[in-house]
């Protein structure tokens, strides 16, 4: 039984106390000590709630007084309050301690704001007092001691533990190269599906230095830039980065940064604002003009946003730009003989990715094990300094500090086959381009691509098949038992479009 599910007022917990200590693996000591260091640093609840596990030594549990409710398990609990509106929380929470708690939980309010979000607001601090409109000095607490949710209070200490110990000490055979520069010789030979950070591209914009948070406040107050589900003035944004405490804070992430600042891009450009990094040659998707797809955004966040582990759109590669702030990358190689990161679960078909919902609770959980995984990669991307993402790599993202950064998708020559490939054999998977064309996207590329650069799809186009057939050879390979003819046994009856094109 949950330590949050009480059948009656006064349940026994030493009943459903565990009896023995389970010898771990030294593996999983290892997690359990580092969950426990890092758990020992963490505040106390601002209403006292406490993790589910003390309520087996505790005298008293206040999920007793709250009437039919004590006997659902915490996750129902909330779920059915996610059903409610705004004055029926209201009212709910007032009837006891317990459900005042349960109904301060502020993802309830985040919901509720994302849902209908007031026309005209002031951030006051947390989701609840801004739906409200209450001024943070009006806000009450009352103490919920003896309340034991790991429901209510997870969410808590992922937004409050010290991240430090996943992000420091990176293991030399982990570490991200780092250079001052690249040629594009160096870049398309040895680097196009490699990690790495450059030092001194991004310190020539006119942009370093000159862009950050407070200066964007200062030039575009009331523009609007998109942050997840919503469209927030950047006074709004600002005001919620300085004084929020979500798990997984709101994360600006702008695919339109350019037209609503009116800045110049690109190297020819008179008084172009930012261009891409010279190393990484031309981008092959610029033969679609305007139908390529969505490209560059402009990111921010406070610290401890960022983002969860993804693979980028349409097996492009990327390159993150910071201008304020740094970033902590987690980066691995995906292909479909190796397996996804720890932790990271992907659908038959790998177009949906589930991981745990927040960074915190990710890093919590299984850093120790990614950071001995084969294929790990991790690095520090600070001011002035640009990652490069390369095509099909895992990544998770972490902001150290407040952060502003510029990120580009691109599709550099030598991984012309991974796109083709993924354009072609993953119609469902592609994304970003208008709709009226996206089912079209792989003709239309090898259309452009054939009348601007001839030689080179007829290249990407080879490797495409040699790679095809490579993999062809491996599953075979891996799938012929001993004594079996060619031909015979076990054969598995992909079509035209084999899903294992892309075996290496
Ligand atoms: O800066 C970040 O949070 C990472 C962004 C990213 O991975 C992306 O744009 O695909
Ligand atoms: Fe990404």
């Amino acid at each position: 039984m949950a330590p949050g599910t009480l059948l009656e007022p006064h349940f026994d917990s030493a009943e459903s106390r565990p009896l023995k200590k389970i010898k771990l693996s030294p593996a999983a000591n290892a997690f359990t000590e580092d969950a426990e260091n890092v758990a020992a640093a963490v505040p106390t609840h601002p209403l006292g709630i406490r993790p589910s596990g003390n309520a087996y030594t505790a005298s008293e549990n206040i999920k007793s007084r709250c009437g039919a409710f004590r006997r659902l398990p915490d996750e129902l609990l909330n779920l059915i309050l996610e059903s409610f509106d705004a004055d029926a929380l209201v009212r709910l929470g007032s009837t006891c301690r317990a459900l005042y708690a349960f109904t301060r939980f502020d993802e309830l309010w985040r919901a509720l704001f994302i849902e209908s979000p007031p026309k005209d607001f002031v951030w006051h601090g947390t989701w609840r007092s801004t739906f409200l409109g209450i001024p943070q000095e009006h806000v009450t607490s009352i103490s919920c001691k003896n309340l034991f949710s790991d429901v209510l209070h997870r969410p808590f200490q992922c937004a409050n533990i010290s991240l430090e110990a996943f992000t420091s000490r990176i293991p030399s055979q982990n570490a991200i190269s780092r250079f001052p520069d690249l040629t594009r010789e160096e870049f398309s030979e040895k680097w196009t599906d490699v990690p790495f950070i450059l030092t001194s591209p991004v310190k020539e914009w006119p942009i370093c230095g000159t862009w950050t948070p407070e200066t964007l406040l200062k030039k575009y107050p009331d523009v609007k830039f998109r942050a997840e589900a919503v469209d927030w003035p950047m006074s709004k944004y600002m005001s919620y980065m300085a004084n929020s405490s979500d798990e997984s804070p709101l994360y600006l992430f702008d695919r339109a940064f350019v037209e609503r600042t009116g800045i110049a891009t690109g190297r020819d450009a008179s008084d172009a604002a930012y261009w891409p990094p010279d190393c990484f040659g031309e981008d092959l998707f610029s033969v679609l003009g305007e139908q390529r797809p969505d490209c560059r955004w402009m990111i921010m966040g406070p610290k401890r946003s960022g983002s969860t582990f993804h693979k980028d759109p349409n097996a492009t590669s990327a390159w993150n730009a910071i201008l304020t702030g740094s970033k902590y990358w987690l980066m691995f190689p995906s292909s479909p003989s190796i397996a996804p990161p720890p932790g990271v679960i992907l659908s038959g078909d790998q177009s949906e990715i589930t991981s745990p919902l927040s960074i915190a609770e990710y890093l919590l959980t299984f850093h120790s094990l990614a950071r001995r995984t084969p294929g790990c990669r991790e690095g520090i991307c600070y001011a002035g300094e640009v990652l490069h993402v390369p095509s099909g790599w895992f990544h998770l993202v972490l902001n150290l500090e407040d952060s502003l950064a510029l990120t580009q998708n691109f599709v550099p020559q030598k991984r012309l086959a991974d796109i083709l490939s993924f354009l072609r054999d993953q119609r469902n998977q592609v994304s970003g381009f208008k709709e009226e064309i996206a089912d079209q996207a792989y003709e239309l590329f090898v259309e452009k691509l054939g009348e601007k650069h001839p030689e080179i799809l007829e290249e990407g186009l080879k490797e495409l098949e040699r790679k095809q057939k490579k993999g062809r050879g491996k599953w075979e390979e891996l799938t012929k038992h001993e004594g079996e003819e060619e031909g015979g046994g076990f054969s598995f009856g992909f079509g035209q479009n084999d899903d294992d094109a892309e075996v290496p």
